[in-house]
């Protein structure tokens, strides 16, 4: 007999390449402890839209916990450890996120990820990240660790090469990505955020990336 299920089951575990997985609903566990910690984080070092250095003002409102923060603005892309916007050093990583980065990264086969940077980019309806290589980073051997919250993406994956074809991935609240290695440096990006509101965040979504970046 067919069994009704009570919820969405969670899609497969996937692989995005010899060194990219997304790991499903790995965030679920702490989701609710993350997010009274974003509060704090944002608190200190608000969200807030970076410009470029082409001049073009970015959709996705951006804060940052840990040692080091990444920053934009029209003199390029750096690691910082002061918050430009307030002279004050990042706000501390909150142990829930160190460890959450963690175990995501041993789970994906990177044993020993110590995190120093968590950039959180915060998406409202409408918002997107182009097509951009992570590459700001002094140590490509260390993976980066990517945790969706709250309204669901369309996560894109390419290649190489900017113009390479992109695999579209649908991203949820809870899952991890994890990509290093050989995958370390493919160019991704997230489309137009579509206006479907999440039961615990209501009209965002909320992304970490934790990285190695001293
Ligand atoms: C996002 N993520 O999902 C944007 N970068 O909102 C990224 O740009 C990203 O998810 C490097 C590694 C994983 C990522
Ligand atoms: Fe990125």
């Amino acid at each position: 007999m067919h069994t009704p299920q009570l919820f969405d089951a969670p899609a497969p575990d996937q692989r995005l390449g010899p060194a990219a997985r997304v790991l499903r609903g790995f965030a679920l566990p702490v989701a609710r402890e993350l997010l009274p910690a974003i509060d704090a984080i944002a608190a200190a070092s608000p969200f807030r839209h970076m410009v470029t250095p082409g001049g073009l003002t970015m959709s996705v409102a951006q804060t940052n916990c840990g040692a080091l923060g990444w920053a934009s603005d029209r003199r390029g892309y750096r690691y910082t450890t002061i918050d430009p916007e307030t002279g004050a050093s990042w706000p501390a990583m909150p142990g829930v996120f160190d460890r959450l980065a963690r175990q995501a990264a041993e789970a994906a086969g990177f044993s020993g990820f110590v995190p120093d940077a968590c950039l959180i980019n915060r998406y409202a309806p409408g918002a997107r990240l182009s097509l951009h290589q992570d590459r700001d980073e002094c140590d490509f051997d260390a993976p980066i660790v990517s945790v969706s919250l709250g309204m669901g993406a369309v996560f894109l994956f390419g290649g190489h090469a900017r113009t390479d074809p992109t695999t579209r991935v649908a991203l949820h609240h809870g899952d991890v990505v994890v990509w290093g290695g050989a995958d370390r440096l493919r160019y991704h990006g997230v489309l137009p955020l579509k206006d479907e509101p999440h039961a615990l965040l209501g009209r965002q979504r909320i992304n970490f990336t934790f990285r190695k970046a001293g």
